[in-house]
């Protein structure tokens, strides 16, 4: 398991250097990396994973309520930060008091970086995937417009700091593979950012049986609308107004910004696209596993 020996602070980044994965210093310190990895996690807790821009905030929005049976009053009073904190940013130390059981989190982290305590846990998991050609899309526009991130450059520019996981979080194929690998058995469950727009109340449903929650049709339905791309962009407590201008400046890019799938089609060259898709096959042939999505 992860220790902080791996912390590399550099004075005018605005990155820190954790494990070799880069994170950002506004929201990371050597003190939350640490608070995280002495974190103790309750067999009750639940876990939400992503690479980020494959889905975290939906989930922040979901989460609570298929775990209170549809009470709306967390989506209404708490930004989604506080609500369903990072395990790994500041933010947790501050709010964990507060967490009404059983407690949700999102992270960030691949799996070798989670706190020794998650694994002698029975913390479920959701992990959420998305295609990486509208992960990279998503980033290189947040990139823009989060204003403690460097400066993406040129799409093209992007595409290999993608890569080469010169990226928040590292390489994709990393964090994926990492997760796939977990073992975790029946502690962990898959979801896509795709099935969730196809049919959210599908979605909710497995989430549903995953959690023992037992929901019924009518809960299910009313989380689905609550949660759609429109009432979250509707939401002060989810959609980054609360957030200073200077540090995320939504005139450039909200962050609920298109919310479809395909959006790469947009964005690619047909030489970008060969490239990524030849760097993606290669570091995964030979996996067990296969993706859920064509990178052609
Ligand atoms: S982060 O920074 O890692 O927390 O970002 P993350 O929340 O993982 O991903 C942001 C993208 O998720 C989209 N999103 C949604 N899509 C559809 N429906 C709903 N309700 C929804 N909520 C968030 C968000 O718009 C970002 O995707 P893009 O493609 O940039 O629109």
């Amino acid at each position: 398991m992860a220790s902080l020996v791996s912390l590399t602070e550099c004075p005018g980044d605005l990155s820190l250097l954790y494990h070799g994965l880069l994170l950002p210093k506004e929201t990371h310190s050597a003190e939350s990396l640490k608070f995280a990895q002495e974190f103790r996690l309750k067999d009750s807790d639940v876990v939400v994973v992503t690479y980020p821009k494959s889905g975290t905030i939906w989930m922040q929005e979901i989460l609570p309520l298929v775990l209170n049976g549809g009470d709306l009053t967390p989506l209404h009073t708490i930004p989604n930060w506080d609500r369903v904190p990072w395990l790994e940013e500041k933010r947790l130390a501050l709010v964990v008091d507060q967490l009404p059981n059983p407690r949700a989190m999102v992270t960030h982290f691949p799996y070798q970086l989670m706190p020794p305590s998650f694994l002698a846990s029975k913390a479920k998991v959701i992990y959420v995937m998305r295609n990486p050609k509208d992960v990279i899309v998503s980033s290189y526009y947040f990139h823009q417009m989060a204003r403690f991130l460097d400066d993406p450059g040129t799409f093209d520019e992007f595409v290999d700091k993608f890569l080469e996981g010169k990226v928040l979080f590292g390489k994709w194929t990393d964090h994926v593979k990492s997760w796939k690998h977990s073992e975790l058995g029946d502690r962990i469950m898959y979801i896509t950012y795709e099935e969730m727009v196809q049919d959210l109340p599908a979605t909710l449903r497995r989430m549903s049986d995953f959690l023992e929650r037992d929901l019924s049709e009518d809960v299910i339905q009313k989380i689905a609308q609550h949660c759609s791309f429109k009432a979250m962009k509707d939401n002060q407590m989810s959609n980054f107004k609360l957030v200073p201008r200077e540090l995320m400046d939504s005139e450039i890019s909200p962050f609920l910004r298109k919310g479809v799938v395909g959006d790469w089609k947009n964005h690619f060259t047909p030489e970008q696209l060969q490239r990524f898709k030849s760097v993606l096959q290669k570091e995964l042939q030979n996996e067990s596993f296969t993706l859920p999505w064509s990178l052609e």
